[in-house]
């Protein structure tokens, strides 16, 4: 069957969804999943980068590029999981705009977090010192999705604000790099960015992460997945997928 993410806002599996991450924190395999992402290791200037080196923010530009790709395996090797268990279920994407912050489907499914500390829902202003306004807006996003040109500069943009502001955002575990994926809003939120390089991959065919020998292997997943050859998401055997539609976006009534 085909693998189709869905927006979170129309996802019709929420229930199976919930009592699949449920089994899985259950058996481990959630906690082994997480502890993938928490691989770090203490480097020689005494900085921890982390051992798969897939964000910018620690492994500089290897991370910048490599973090796209990386995730993209990271997702599915959980999405299996989850097949394992139901193989109609998939990872529903988080629409962030059409969202606007209301977490539908997975406010309350804390997988092995224990609470969030959420910001604003879109649309509410700041009227206390240090409260977290909504991190998305459609016009960034489709701007993203539209940009022409170098894959470099346009995925270290889409690790900064978009992809941080949302863990941030959310807070508790998800603001932890560490265990981020403690929280299953993890998944959610990097599908969108997934498929954002989806739809901005359609717009630049010739244009991929430069990366060569170890740095391309995507690690520990490497005898699957490289960086050549997970860039085309209707490709990968049993593991192809495809995206959804985004919905409306969210209007907050004043
Ligand atoms: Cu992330």
């Amino acid at each position: 069957m085909a693998i189709i993410r869905e927006s979170n806002v129309t996802y019709s599996k929420w229930p199976e969804f919930r009592q699949a991450i449920n089994q899985l924190v259950k058996n481990g395999t959630y906690k082994n999943l997480v502890d993938i992402h928490a691989n770090m290791s203490m480097f020689p200037d005494g900085l921890r980068h982390g051992v798969h080196r897939m964000h910018g923010n620690m492994a500089g530009i290897v991370g910048y590029r490599r973090f796209l790709p990386w995730h993209r395996a990271y997702l599915i090797a959980f999405e299996r999981e989850l097949r394992n268990i139901d193989n109609t279920l998939s990872i529903p994407y988080w629409d962030w705009d059409a969202d606007g912050g209301r977490l539908i489907g997975i406010s309350g499914v804390l997988g092995l977090s224990s609470q969030r500390d959420i910001g604003l829902l879109a649309g509410q202003p700041v009227t206390v010192p240090n409260q977290r306004p909504w991190f998305s807006n459609p016009a960034t996003v489709q701007m993203m999705e539209r940009y022409t040109g170098d894959y470099y500069p346009w995925s270290r943009e889409l690790e900064g604000p978009l992809h941080g502001g949302g863990h941030n955002w959310v807070g508790g575990d998800m603001a932890n790099p560490m265990i981020s994926p403690n929280d299953p809003i993890f998944w959610c939120h990097h599908a969108q960015i997934d498929r954002i390089w989806s739809v901005w991959q359609n717009n630049n065919p010739n244009e991929k992460a430069y990366l060569t020998g170890a740095e391309a292997l995507l690690d520990p997943w490497d005898t699957e997945y490289n960086n050549d050859n997970i860039q085309d998401i209707s490709a990968l055997g049993q593991d192809s997928y495809s995206y959804g539609p985004t919905q409306p976006v969210f209007n907050p009534t004043p």
